[in-house]
């Protein structure tokens, strides 16, 4: 049987990848960091089919311990502060968890389960001011916050250990992705959920960062399949996935709104505080290699993709409503 040890499996994609696995009849084992409070909300429907286990990036002795208990096969290391706004102002934690935390899991990898393979949820924040557009697997990075340098450490830490101690390590170069789990603090669910609430009449506005920021945004769900497909290959190797299509916050507003038959203009407000120290404008991934060399493709569109969360967070706010 196939063992898959998930980092973050309380994340978004954390939830959506232990779905996918249990679905291919994969024991799944998922790490969460010890909290005084449960965080298993994404995960509560399958928290039976899986098993838990405490763990760290910060801690190496928690990884050890994991990987000789239960000697996985394959290891996704989705564990990460993965707010960019945050890593302005814990740089630090920021770097220990998102970029040596890797270093971490891959030496426990090595020292444990050398032939597991070993997937790295790297970015498309690691190309920040971009050098080419669209951006692909050559194009080199330019990393705008402590997020993404964090992230370009964890990226090349992996090439490493592959060509260093031939190891089957793997980075997915994943541009922005998104779900009804989506964190309230990110963009797109931030929209959602707000539009919700001001739909229900409970908030009359929205304030909001940069409009004009540009974004490959894709479905969460098609993207996990990503990972796991590039576990499967014979060689190791690199991958940028994304939908080629770029679209506006600006865009993402008009649409959310349109959604439940407001204009965004009404609403919308601009709050200094919400811009960021250092941009990145645009992003538009150039997934060719992961449609010929992987045969994956992303099967749900931006609009699409809107009104799935909006629709979700209606539902959840009418629900709410009525408890
Ligand atoms: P997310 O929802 O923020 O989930 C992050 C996960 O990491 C959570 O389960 C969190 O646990 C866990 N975590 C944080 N610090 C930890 C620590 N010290 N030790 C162990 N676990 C820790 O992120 P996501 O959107 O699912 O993204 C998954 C991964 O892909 C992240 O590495 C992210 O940086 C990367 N990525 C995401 C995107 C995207 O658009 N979503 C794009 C490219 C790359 P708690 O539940 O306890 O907080
Ligand atoms: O911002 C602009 C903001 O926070 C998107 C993470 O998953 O994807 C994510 O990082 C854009 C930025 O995501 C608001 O300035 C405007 O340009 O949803 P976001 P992100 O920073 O792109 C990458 C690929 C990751 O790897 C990360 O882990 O939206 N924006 N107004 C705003 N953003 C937020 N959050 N809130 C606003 O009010």
């Amino acid at each position: 049987m196939s063992v898959a040890l998930i980092t973050g499996i309380t994340g978004q994609d954390g939830s959506y990848l232990a779905e996918l696995l249990l679905k291919k009849n994969y024991k799944v084992v998922g790490m969460v960091r010890r909290s005084s409070t449960v965080t298993f909300e994404r995960i509560a429907d399958i928290q039976d089919d899986i098993i838990i286990e405490q763990g760290d990036l910060h801690d190496q002795s928690s990884l050890v311990d994991l990987l000789e208990r239960y000697e996985p096969t394959e290891v996704y290391n989705l564990a990460a502060q993965s707010f960019v706004p945050t890593s302005w102002n814990q740089p630090v934690l920021t770097g220990e968890v998102t970029a040596l935390g890797v270093t971490r899991l891959l030496e426990a990898i090595r020292q444990v389960v050398p032939r597991a393979r070993f997937y790295q949820a790297s970015s498309s924040e690691m190309f920040g001011k971009v050098l080419e557009v669209p951006q692909k697997e050559e194009t080199p990075f330019y990393p705008r916050s402590p997020y993404g340098v964090a992230k370009a450490y964890g990226h090349f830490i992996t090439v490493n250990y592959r060509e260093s101690h031939d190891m089957f390590a793997v980075s997915g170069i994943l541009f922005n992705h998104e779900s009804p789990r989506r964190g309230l603090e990110f963009v797109t669910r931030k929209v959602s959920h707000n539009v919700a609430r001001i739909k229900h009449g409970l908030q009359k506005t929205l304030p909001m960062g940069n409009l004009d920021a540009q974004r490959d945004w894709g479905f969460a769900g098609d993207y996990v399949e990503a990972m796991w497909m590039m576990l499967q290959r014979e060689q190791p190797d690199d991958f940028v996935i994304g939908t080629g299509v770029t679209q506006s916050v600006r865009r993402l507003c008009e649409l959310a709104f349109g959604r439940v038959g407001l204009d965004y203009k009404d609403f919308v407000t601009s709050d200094e505080s919400l811009f960021r120290p250092a941009e990145v404008d645009l992003l538009i991934a150039d997934p060719t290699k992961a449609k010929t060399t992987l045969g994956w493709e992303p099967k749900v569109d931006f609009e699409s993709l809107v009104n799935m969360m909006v629709d979700a967070d209606m539902e959840r706010m009418a629900a709410k409503l009525k408890q």
